[in-house]
């Protein structure tokens, strides 16, 4: 990936990220009743997250040409985050994935307890509703909003493709039906982060099409990349996460296609995602979003 890329990438973010999480802490305390409930989900919240899914549709919103207001979508935006935080609390959980670490530090449940944790992801679910609608925007926006997450995170999306996923520990997936699983359980999520942009910035249905193209390419591109990174991460990049070998973890796509079958999938979906951002209107500048594929690198 050009380094002009990496660069534009990294302008964004240092634009945005602290935009994005300075009200964040007291928008959630003063949103919450109780304060240990509090606690427990800003911690989660406030532990290291890229981002990545607010920051994409801050990206789309730009890019079809709508401006970011602060008091108007700042709710709106930052409610992806709180539902994208509930379900890394839940999936840590001891009934889930039972892992005592996320981004080198101590799970919810290891902090708060797991019913409190259990709670903080609920909390953080629902608020993220109440955060779709805490704004100026027209009602037909905040319908729109509010139905493309419900289905993006619910039982058609990630809740579904979480399901597979406890169901399929023991299997070996057929690539078909591990590629349903990763487009629920991780792309639907940054679709409907660019779905969030696009319904901002009140582009019309009839021209969403490309734009979710790139949102599904950089979905899919955005889990091959996290299975290679389970293989072959350095520990900086892997905090303090276990590795996986790829025989130890079947339904991967290292695990599928080996090392170099992999990395070869991740460069042949970045092109698809560049393919359909080439079909933007003319008179967009589709450079920024294609700057959030630098994210992968893709010699490993
Ligand atoms: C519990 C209903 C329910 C769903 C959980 C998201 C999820 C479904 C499980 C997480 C498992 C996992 C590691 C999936 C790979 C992709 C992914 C979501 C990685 C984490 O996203 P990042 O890198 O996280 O954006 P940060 O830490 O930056 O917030």
């Amino acid at each position: 990936m050009p380094s002009e890329a990496r660069q534009r990438l990294s302008d964004f973010e240092q634009a945005w990220v602290p935009r994005l999480n300075a009200p964040l802490a007291a928008a959630v305390k003063e949103d919450t009743t109780d304060a240990r409930l509090a606690d427990a989900m800003t911690y989660s919240l406030l532990a290291g997250g890229k981002r990545l899914r607010p920051l994409l549709t801050v990206a789309t919103l730009t890019t079809v040409g709508g401006t970011f207001d602060e008091v108007r979508d700042w709710r709106p935006v930052m409610a992806l985050e709180l539902l994208h935080t509930y379900s890394l609390i839940h999936d840590d959980l001891p009934a889930m994935d039972n892992d005592p670490l996320r981004r080198g530090e101590p799970t919810n449940h290891m902090k708060f307890g797991a019913g409190m944790a259990t709670l903080a992801g609920d909390g953080l679910l629902t608020l993220a509703f109440q955060w779709l609608t805490a704004t100026e925007l027209p009602a037909t926006v905040q319908t729109a909003l509010v139905s493309g997450l419900a289905h993006a995170a619910g039982p058609n999306g990630m809740v579904a493709g979480q399901a597979r996923d406890i169901q399929s520990e023991h299997v070996d997936l057929p690539m078909a039906q591990l590629r349903t699983l990763h487009r629920e359980k991780t792309g639907a999520l940054l679709h409907y982060a660019v779905q969030a942009g696009l319904i901002l910035g009140q582009v019309p249905q009839t021209q969403w099409s490309p734009y979710l193209r790139f949102a599904d390419a950089f979905g899919l591109a955005f889990q091959i990349y996290d299975d290679i990174l389970d293989v072959v991460a350095t520990p900086a990049e892997l905090g303090k996460a276990t590795q996986k070998d790829a025989g130890e973890a079947k339904n991967t796509y290292p695990g599928k296609l080996g090392l170099t079958g992999a990395n070869q999938a991740l460069i042949t979906t970045i092109a698809d995602g560049q393919d359909a951002l080439a079909d933007l209107p003319a008179d967009q500048d589709a450079t920024l979003l294609a700057a959030f594929f630098s994210y992968f690198k893709t010699d490993r």
